[in-house]
C-alpha cells in the first residue's frame, strides 16, 4: 500500500528537465502565500508539465489536452472562494487551448494561467509547437527548412486579449517563486510564461540558450508595469533579447465581479432548496 503511493508521488519526468524547477517554485510560492490546500485548486491539461496536478496536494484535476481554461473556469463558477491554478503546456495551452486563452483573458476571470513554454509538444516525443521558433528542426520540420510557421509569442498574445498580470520567467530563475506568488496573488487574469527547457527533444532552447538571452526588467530604471504602451513594446522582444519579470498589471473587474448571481456566496454554498425545477420547466415549455 505504502508501495504504491510512494510511486504515485513520485515524478516521471526526465531528469533535468525544467518541470521541477516550476514544481518547487510554485511549491514555494505557496508556502509564501500560506495558501491553505483545501482553498486551492489546479487545473491542468494533458501533457508532461499538466502531470503536476499529481504531485500537488491540493484539489487537482487533469483534464483534456487543451480543455484547461474552460475547466478551471468551470470550478472559479462553482466556487469562486477557491484560488485557482490553471497549468500545462505550450501545446495545450496555444494550440488547441488557444481560443479558450483569448476569452478567458478578456473576461479577465480570477484565475492564474502558468504555461510551461518548452517551445515543443514533449509527451508525445518532439513534434513542432506553436511557440517552437522558425527553422526549428523537430521529427514534425525535418531540415533543411525546419519550421516554417511563425511562432506564437504568449505574454504579447496575453496582453493583446485583456489579461490583467503578464509575466514571463524561466525555469531556473530565482525569482520565479515571488513571480508566482504575485501572480496568484493578483485579481484578475494572471499569466506567467515559463521559459522551460525539454532536455529530451529540445536540443536548441537550453537552459544556456535562455541564460545568453535573457534580461531582467526590474532593472530597468524607468520600466513601468502599469504602461501597457511599454509592455506591448518589450512584449514583442525575442531572439538576442529576451525580457523576463512583470511586463504588466493593471486592476480591472474580474468576471465573477459582475455576476449578481456570486454576490450572496459561493455557488456551491448555495441551497438547492431555493431553486424550484418545476417552475424552470413550466417556463421552458
Ligand atoms: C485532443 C487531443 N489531441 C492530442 C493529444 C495528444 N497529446 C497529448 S499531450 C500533447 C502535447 C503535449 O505538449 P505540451 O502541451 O506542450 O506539453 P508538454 O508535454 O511539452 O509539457 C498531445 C498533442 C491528446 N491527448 N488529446
Amino acid at each position: 500500500m505504502t508501495e504504491n503511493l510512494n510511486v504515485r508521488y513520485v515524478p516521471t519526468w526526465c531528469p533535468g528537465c525544467g518541470n521541477f524547477g516550476i514544481f518547487t517554485a510554485l511549491k514555494k510560492a505557496f508556502s509564501l502565500l500560506d495558501l491553505d490546500p483545501e482553498q486551492t485548486a489546479l487545473v491542468t491539461g494533458i501533457g508532461c508539465s499538466s502531470k503536476i496536478a499529481q504531485y500537488i496536494n491540493t484539489y487537482r484535476i487533469e483534464t483534456l489536452h487543451g480543455r484547461t481554461l474552460p475547466v478551471a473556469t468551470g470550478v472559479k463558477l462553482a466556487n469562486h472562494r477557491l484560488a485557482v491554478i490553471a497549468e500545462g503546456g505550450d501545446g495545450d495551452g496555444m494550440g488547441l487551448g488557444m481560443g479558450h486563452f483569448i476569452h478567458t483573458a478578456r473576461r479577465n476571470l480570477n484565475i492564474t494561467y502558468i504555461i510551461h513554454n518548452n517551445q515543443i509538444y514533449g509527451l508525445t516525443k518532439g513534434q513542432t509547437s506553436p511557440t517552437s521558433d522558425l527553422g526549428a528542426i523537430t521529427k514534425f520540420t525535418p531540415p533543411p527548412r525546419g519550421n516554417v510557421e511563425q511562432p506564437i509569442n504568449i505574454v504579447q498574445t496575453a496582453l493583446q486579449a485583456g489579461a490583467s498580470f503578464v509575466a514571463r520567467s524561466t525555469a531556473a530563475d530565482s525569482q520565479l517563486a515571488d513571480i508566482l506568488a504575485q501572480a496568484i496573488s493578483h485579481r484578475g487574469f494572471s499569466v506567467v510564461d515559463i521559459l522551460q527547457p525539454c532536455v529530451s527533444f529540445n536540443h536548441i532552447n537550453t537552459y544556456q540558450w535562455y541564460q545568453e538571452r535573457v534580461y531582467r526588467l526590474n532593472t530597468l530604471p524607468d520600466y513601468n508595469p502599469a504602461d501597457f504602451t511599454a509592455a506591448s513594446a518589450v512584449a514583442g522582444q525575442w531572439g538576442d533579447k529576451i525580457p523576463v519579470g512583470l511586463l504588466y498589471r493593471t486592476d480591472r473587474p474580474t468576471f465573477e465581479d459582475s455576476l449578481p448571481q456570486l454576490a450572496t456566496g459561493a455557488l456551491v454554498e448555495h441551497s438547492l432548496q431555493d431553486i424550484s425545477v418545476a417552475a424552470l420547466m413550466d417556463e421552458l415549455a
